[in-house]
């Protein structure tokens, strides 16, 4: 197996730190090596960055792409964002050798160059094809008996023809993950549409990002479950922190989110705490009870 590096991005360390430590406990737990990039910077966010300027945005990937090609590992990404920013610039610089030179002479000027020599993984994918759900499955120690709310996010599965990882309406390789764990992943209306943060949505207006916010919880509210599981920071805030806003409309969800490495260490036996998840803004203690219950049970 090819060694990993884990990037962590800007929202992990910063709002949900919780979520760095969830993934160095599973990962540690089911015999996975990964080290820190060190210096690794913004991706940067392929919603901005992207959206605005390709070779500013290429290169400030490639710089990221170059710190793990010294190392000699593979990048593994905890974010959808991440994932797509650096999945996408690493295929273009690969193929592209009037754009690799161009990075390449922006990244001279720092001593740097750029080779195409690693990969780029997203969680996900990787416990999904490279562990594998039977695998998985034999490591869990309490599997959880609750309904889970599957959130793919828009950049684990598009563009299609890129991310390779199945159909993008009706995808079935994160469900079959969160199902390892012992929780139901319920269907509901809207599953594969947008969290509302992405694309600069959030960034640029906040009220059209909460009505596709609203839109996505009142449906999963509606299908009765005890969590919301994601695989991306920035929809991991767009949830947690979009209920509180959504209360001064006269919502009321409080449906605890988790990050799918989250959702795993709960099933491999760690504590709520021990996950960080009291960093979340929506703390639902029948849900800790709950999982509390359940660790008990086994
Ligand atoms: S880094 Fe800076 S803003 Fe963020 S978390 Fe994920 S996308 Fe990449
Ligand atoms: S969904 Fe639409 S663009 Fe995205 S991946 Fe994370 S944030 Fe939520
Ligand atoms: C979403 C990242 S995960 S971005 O807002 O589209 O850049």
């Amino acid at each position: 197996m090819r060694k990993l590096s884990l990037f962590t991005g800007c929202l992990i360390p910063n709002r949900y730190p919780g979520i760095e430590k969830a993934t160095m406990l599973v990962l540690e737990r089911i015999g996975i090596k990964c080290s820190e990039l060190k210096e690794a910077a913004c991706c940067p966010a392929p919603g901005i960055y992207r959206s605005f300027d390709n070779i500013t945005w290429l290169t400030l990937a490639s710089r990221n792409l170059v710190l793990a090609e010294e190392k000699g590992t593979d990048i593994l990404t905890i974010c959808n964002g991440c994932f797509s920013s650096l999945m996408d610039a690493n295929n273009i610089l690969k193929t592209d050798a009037g754009l690799r030179n161009e990075v390449n002479a922006h990244l001279q000027k720092i001593g740097k160059e750029y080779r195409g020599t690693i990969e780029v993984r997203h969680i996900i994918e990787f416990l999904h094809t490279d562990i594998g759900v039977n695998k998985l499955g034999d490591a869990i120690e309490k599997p959880l008996e609750i309904r889970a709310a599957v959130h793919y996010g828009c950049h684990l599965l598009k563009p299609t023809r890129e991310r390779k990882l199945g159909s993008a309406q009706f995808p079935v390789f994160f469900d079959e993950l969160v199902e390892t764990t012992g929780a139901k992943s319920v269907p509901y209306e809207g599953k594969t549409s947008c969290c509302g943060a992405g694309g600069g949505v959030r960034s640029a207006m906040l009220e059209t990002s909460f009505k596709m916010t609203e839109y996505k919880l009142d449906r999963i509210q509606k299908a009765g479950v005890d969590c919301i599981i994601d695989a991306c920071p920035f929809c991991h805030l767009q949830y947690d922190a979009g209920q509180i806003e959504l209360e001064k409309s006269g919502k009321d969800y409080d449906i605890p989110v988790l990050h799918f490495t989250q959702l795993l260490g709960l099933a491999l036996g760690f504590t709520p705490d021990e996950l960080g998840l009291h960093l979340n803004e929506i703390v639902n203690l029948k849900f800790e009870e709950k999982i509390a219950q359940i660790q008990k049970w086994y």
